[in-house]
């Protein structure tokens, strides 16, 4: 038979891609060397509004993911190659619901929706914020697992898949939650490492969820429906990676010593340290840091920021107005100006969808400042650009708030971990993002390595193929597999 490669399935809130992963065989004797990635498909994703709340069109990803596979398949079939295994993370906390027979309840909601504003302080009623955490360990964020769970109308004889557990299931037909994802519904306890039923008695919801497993487990191998569409083989395993995307892009850190510090910066930028044990304290929980569960037990001591989310947004509100501008134009404005005022980028008022950039202008106002040009005015900077100055403050003001929500965080994480980390990498599509490097260098006063754009789907590729045997060790050793041309910078004073 051929060698035996990896198909990566990495779904974000903003894109998904797939991805066949190529590892020499360290059984062979030589070096394992570095991951070499192929992407076949890539596709568009997003929240849409249906009946005024949001959601996310799971059956519409699942065809895309078909689509991948079928690619993949195509592609191995003309280097004569096999396919060891399939893994597929997505971003984290939200869920699908099935009936009795297993079909699916309607399009998952989508994390930004509001239904949970009435839910919190009902779950807080029943078990208390400092009670969750030093249960689960979890920032809050309104959109925790938990306070969805509890805007549920009927549960009733219902069962709960997480995203990438969903799209598992509908490859294989078994039904496993993979462990670093269960972490972020704030209903996992952070030291048992199970569920805890101690949060879904109190919150009054049934454990909906299926049997835990962890990265590196299969699920199964393909339903034969699945095979027949995608022409893959039957026995192709489905391997549970850190479904959870952070997991795996955190796993593909290209950290070459124990103290760094990483920025995961996609639609969100996770913010934080590896860590070896949760910190549960109340002075961790005040400042709402979060243990996540990471890839081989490691905890993700992290915090959201805000991230690429404000750009992405203020993006599609220009381009509703008509005032359409390409990423690397408004970035190159952006990098013109002189650092400006900054907003919250952590602050809930960011959370949801909408005219992003009028409500960034009026955050800055309301903290009595000014964005140095408002929509409209006379266009002196943008001439060959053709980006208005108002856009160019605006994303500077973005940049320079993502940079300054940086430091906060990281000087945080070192202050209640007691861990001091001498280099920030930045992984994801932010890592091109040439000024917010730069600024975030100047803002921690650290180097910042920048790169790979692809860590979450390397990071899925190399637990795949640690379970196929084809390389070993720990995190350090998946974590040299890594392919990065990376990019430094350096503090400016
Ligand atoms: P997610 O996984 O959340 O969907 P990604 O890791 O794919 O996010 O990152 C998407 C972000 O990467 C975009 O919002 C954009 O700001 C940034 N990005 C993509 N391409 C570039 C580029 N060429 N230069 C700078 N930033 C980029
Ligand atoms: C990033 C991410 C993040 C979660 C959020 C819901 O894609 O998974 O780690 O907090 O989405």
């Amino acid at each position: 038979a051929g060698a035996g490669v990896m198909i990566a399935v990495d779904i974000g809130a903003s894109s998904g891609r797939v991805i066949i992963g190529r590892l020499p065989d360290a059984t062979s004797g030589a070096e394992p060397g570095q991951l070499a990635m192929e992407v076949v498909h890539r596709f568009p994703n997003g929240v849409s509004e249906v009946d005024g709340s949001l959601h996310w069109d799971a059956e519409g990803i699942f065809a895309e993911v078909t689509a991948g596979l079928k690619a993949a398949a195509a592609v191995v079939r003309e280097t004569g190659e096999r396919v060891l295994s399939i893994g597929i993370d997505t971003w984290a906390v939200d869920y699908g619901l099935l009936d009795a027979d297993g079909r699916l309840v309607g399009p998952p909601h989508a994390y930004r929706d509001s239904r949970t504003d009435a839910t919190i302080d009902r779950v807080h009623a029943a078990i208390s914020p400092e009670r969750l955490y030093a249960v689960g360990g979890m920032q809050f964020l309104p959109f925790n697992t938990v306070y969805q769970l509890a805007a549920e109308q009927d549960l009733a004889g219902q069962r709960a898949l997480l995203i990438p557990d969903l799209l598992a299931y509908w490859l294989t037909g078994v039904e496993r939650t993979e462990e670093t994802n269960a972490s972020t519904t704030a209903l996992f306890d952070a030291r048992e490492v199970a569920w805890s039923a101690e949060v879904f008695d109190a919150v009054g919801v049934p454990q909906l969820f299926a049997e835990l497993i962890a990265p590196g487990q299969a699920y199964g191998t393909l339903r034969t429906e699945v095979a027949a569409a995608t022409g893959l083989a039957a026995d192709v395993q489905v391997v549970a990676v850190g479904s959870h995307d952070t997991a795996s892009a955190v796993a593909a850190v290209p950290a070459a010593d124990a103290h760094f510090a990483y920025v995961s910066s996609g639609t969100w930028s996770l913010v934080g340290l590896e860590l070896e044990e949760p910190v549960l304290s109340e002075a961790s929980r005040a400042a709402n840091f979060t243990n996540e569960r990471g890839v081989d037990g490691t905890i993700r001591y992290l915090q959201n920021v805000g991230g690429l989310w404000l750009l992405q947004e203020s993006m599609r509100d220009w381009a509703e107005q008509g005032r359409e501008r390409e990423l690397t134009d408004l970035l190159a404005a952006a990098a013109e100006l002189d650092a400006g005022p900054v907003v919250d980028a952590n602050a809930a008022e960011f959370i949801a969808p909408g005219q992003m950039a009028g409500r960034i202008r009026a955050a800055v106002e309301r903290a009595g400042d000014t964005l140095p040009a408002a929509p409209g005015e006379a266009d002196a900077l943008g001439a060959a650009s053709g980006v208005d100055p108002d856009q160019a403050a605006t994303v500077r003001c973005i940049m320079d708030s993502l940079a300054a929500g940086y430091a906060a965080s990281l000087a945080a994480a070192a202050e209640l971990s007691g861990q001091r980390p001498q280099v920030v990498h930045i992984v994801g599509g932010g890592s091109q993002n040439t000024l917010l490097c730069q600024l975030t260098a100047d803002a921690t006063g650290l180097p910042v390595l920048a790169g790979p754009v692809e860590a979450t789907a390397q990071g899925n590729l190399l637990v795949q193929a640690r379970a196929a045997g084809l390389i070993s060790g720990g995190l350090a050793e998946l974590r040299r597999a890594v392919a990065a041309d990376l990019v430094r910078y350096q503090p400016r004073a």
